[in-house]
């Protein structure tokens, strides 16, 4: 089934946001944030501002009646800062006019003094100086300590990997309208409508029952749009309470780089210790994060990045720490994959280091580490149905892995000045919240009395299709054609408490929920059929719009059923709710089962570097994917497709840079360079690995939004292969995104 919104968004007819019908009397919100990372206001003056013809008001924490508090893991982020500014960006006031040009007329006119305090940019700054966010996390397994005495080779390394800008093509933005008795509607673009009304009214300080939240559809959230949709719908929401006129507010591109975070750079310090057959028998980590200036949801990254340490290999003996650290960067956020790549970019480089100075390929060391049967995580989880070696073999003699081996070698044997390169990157990345409360969701179905059906869960549609897969779910069970059901708005009014569509989980999550109701529907309608049709219910089948008995088609039709249901007073509408069984996560023991199951690949990367210019291309990215049973394929390789490419930005092109005043410096898209059609691979192919798939996925189908953003950090050894046969004195760096001026020196490296 194609994507159900792939017509209106082709016809550029799909609404966000910023295309709602706006009330006449519509105001226009502008936030003014700090022009300095880090010191003490000492002044601020906002005559000049207040004085131009159209300024209707600017709010600053004065204007609070509840709580200015929107941390979400911790409280310690104000929604407007007080006396002291922490980030370069940081909201102060919020500025609203008749229109959008008077507003950002306004913020130039506004005045401020900052009595400037010392500014960290680094993890490792911040790190000297004893600034963190919150207490160390360390998981370990075995006894790393001894392990190392007993190796025969030890090697340890730093690491490097920077932040990286979601750039959703939709930047943040919300419309804001009063209704009546003091509620308050909500159209956010966020990832979290929960965590909109939850913080709106603890802000606001009203119940949340007076905040409605709608999500229509977001044009990409990455993650970006998890907890930092937040900030603007709730200053939009306050501005409402005071005027009780609507308020819309959508960031431009600029102050959106400016203002949000980022993924998590992160340094960090490893230690590996292998036995002569190369089994990694200890692996130590020191993890630096780079929070940024306020927790957010790093503590819950941090985590992450400890549950995929070591990657989809096998290692007895394992001590890995993480550091939240806290510096004068705008709080860094979710970014897919959630702190796991950055988790994975280092074990990747240990093991070069490692393959490196024993002079033997990165892959035999890989090879023999994957990750088997009931083998055991630093967490405490004993994994089943793993496919590592499965999924590596397959790539392996899929795409001829030797026959690619030799095409490079010869290539570099017979070329001085371009040089290919070759890696192979092996995935395992844990499905579940790592937060197991979090593992809920719920689903509203009404079948309308002439059949037509309408499905209501927590998921926020932005872009991965997940409104396509509830659909295929709903439509399936009732056994009716996709056009009888429609994908309603996520609203917090018809379905409450949500967790986020975070975490690859929303398809599995509200999938399943959606199954339950669909379920609890179908029971009722069976005895409705079975009467009409003098059977009994259990024979009763659904498909092709019509009622089967015994699998045999009936007269009778959906549309006949409905209304003798309808005639018959029987509830065509149903709510369920689905929490994962089976996880469970003891963090007084850091041990347990935190995730509901794992989804597993191999990619094969190949590239070409120009050793004169610096430059590389992707040549090709061989991927065996483990998708369970997918109930969409087309959707689930446009995923992978997505993510890889997503995945190659962060590790080559997409370099996040701040000046050490804490002043972005790659705020504009001719200084931030994504990743476009002439760097990304030239060739990928996909192959979906034949498995069972798990119970516990929707349908059999594996979570497919995160894992494959892994294999991008491929193309980072497979660069650093290339560079190596140029130039045999270039000691490895592990420092990414390995952009064509860090190849260039590399390349010419003495
Ligand atoms: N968000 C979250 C996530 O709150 N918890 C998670 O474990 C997670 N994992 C991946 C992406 N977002
Ligand atoms: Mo996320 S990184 O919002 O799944």
């Amino acid at each position: 089934m194609k994507n159900i919104d792939s017509y209106t968004h082709l016809r550029g007819e799909s609404l966000f946001v910023d295309d709602l019908m706006t009330r006449q009397d519509t105001l226009y919100g502008l936030c003014y944030d700090s022009p300095k990372a880090h010191g003490k206001i000492s002044r601020i003056d906002y005559s000049k501002a207040e004085a131009i013809d159209g300024v209707v008001k600017i709010f600053t924490y004065k204007d609070i009646l509840g709580e200015n508090q929107i941390g979400g893991i911790l409280p310690d982020e104000p929604l407007w800062a007080e006396d002291e500014v922490h980030f370069w960006g940081q909201p102060i006031a919020f500025i609203v006019a008749t229109s959008e040009s008077i507003a950002k007329k306004a913020r130039t006119l506004i005045e401020i003094k900052i009595e400037e305090l010392p500014v960290i940019t680094t993890a490792k700054e911040a790190k000297d100086k004893g600034s963190f966010i919150n207490a160390p996390r360390s998981f370990s397994l075995g006894n790393s300590s001894e392990a190392f005495n007993t190796c025969d080779y030890v090697f340890e390394g730093e690491t490097f990997s920077n932040g990286q800008e979601h750039l959703y093509l939709e930047t943040q933005g919300c419309y804001v309208e009063p209704k009546e008795n003091g509620t308050i509607k909500i159209t956010s673009s966020t990832q979290g409508p929960t965590q909109v009304q939850k913080t709106a009214a603890k802000v606001l300080g009203i119940p949340m029952h007076k905040i409605e939240v709608d999500v229509i559809r977001l044009g990409g959230g990455f993650g970006g749009k998890e907890d930092q949709a937040t900030p603007w719908a709730v200053m939009a929401a306050v501005a409402v309470q005071h005027l009780n006129k609507p308020v819309k507010y959508i960031l431009n591109r600029h102050d959106d780089l400016r203002m949000t975070g980022k993924r998590h750079p992160y340094n960090s310090f490893f230690k590996i210790g292998l036995t002569k057959d190369l089994k990694i028998k200890a692996f130590e980590v020191e993890f630096l994060q780079n929070s940024g200036a306020a927790a957010d949801l790093s503590p819950a990254i941090a985590e992450r990045t400890l549950f995929h340490a070591t990657n989809s290999y096998y290692i007895p003996n394992v001590q890995t720490t993480v550091y939240s650290c806290k510096t004068n960067l705008p709080p860094n956020t979710a970014f897919r994959g959630f702190g796991g790549p950055q988790g994975m970019f280092v074990i990747e480089s240990a093991i070069a280091d490692a393959a490196d100075k024993l002079g033997i390929d990165k892959c035999q060391i890989q090879e023999a580490n994957l990750l088997k049967e009931n083998d055991e995580f630093s967490y405490g989880q004993i994994v089943t149905e793993v496919q590592a070696i499965k999924a590596w073999n397959t790539a392996k003699n899929t795409f001829n892995l030797s026959d690619l081996q030799k095409e490079v070698d010869q290539y570099n044997t017979n070329n001085s000045h371009t040089k290919k390169g070759i890696s192979l990157m092996p995935i395992a990345f844990g499905i579940s919240f790592t937060n197991t409360p979090m593992n809920h969701a719920r689903a509203l179905i009404h079948i309308y009395q002439d059949g037509s059906v309408g499905v209501s869960t927590g998921a926020v549609e932005m872009g991965q299709s997940v409104n396509t897969k509830m659909l295929q779910v709903a439509q399936e069970i009732f056994g009716i054609s996709p056009h009888k059901v429609k994908l309603e708005s996520t609203n917090t009014t018809r379905v409450a408490n949500t967790s986020p569509s975070a975490a690859s989980a929303t398809a599995d999550l509200n999938g399943k929920a959606v199954e339950k109701a669909c379920n609890n529907l179908i029971n009722r309608l069976q005895k409705v059929a079975a009467n009409i049709l003098s059977t009994n219910a259990n024979s009763i089948g659904f498909d092709n719009d019509c009622i089967l008995v015994n699998g045999e088609k009936s007269t009778l039709t959906w549309e006949a059923l409905i209304a003798q249901a309808m005639l018959e007073r029987v509830a065509l509408t149903e709510n369920a709710h689905y929490a994962t069984p089976v996880i469970h996560f003891d963090k007084s023991k850091e041990k347990g089962h935190p995730f509901a199951y794992h989804v597993y690949g191999t990619a094969i990367t190949t590239v070409t570097v120009d050793c004169i210019r610096g430059t590389y291309e992707i040549d090709a990215v061989n991927i065996v994917h483990d998708f369970g049973k997918s109930m969409n394929i087309g959707i689930d390789i446009g995923q992978v497709e997505g993510a890889l490419a997503q995945g190659i930005g962060w590790m080559t092109l997409e370099e996040i840079s701040y000046n050490t005043q804490g002043k972005l410096l790659s705020n504009t898209l001719s200084t931030y360079k994504v990743p476009d059609v002439f760097s990304a691979a030239k060739n990928v192919n996909i192959l979906p690995l034949e498995t069972e798939g798990n119970p516990l996925a929707i349908k059999k189908s594996k979570a497919v939004g995160e894992p494959p953003l892994m294999y991008g950090i491929g193309a980072y050894f497979a660069i650093q292969y290339a560079v190596k046969a140029f130039n045999k004195n270039y000691q490895l760096k592990f420092d990414a995104p390995f952009t064509p001026e860090k190849v260039l020196m590399s390349l010419y490296e003495k």
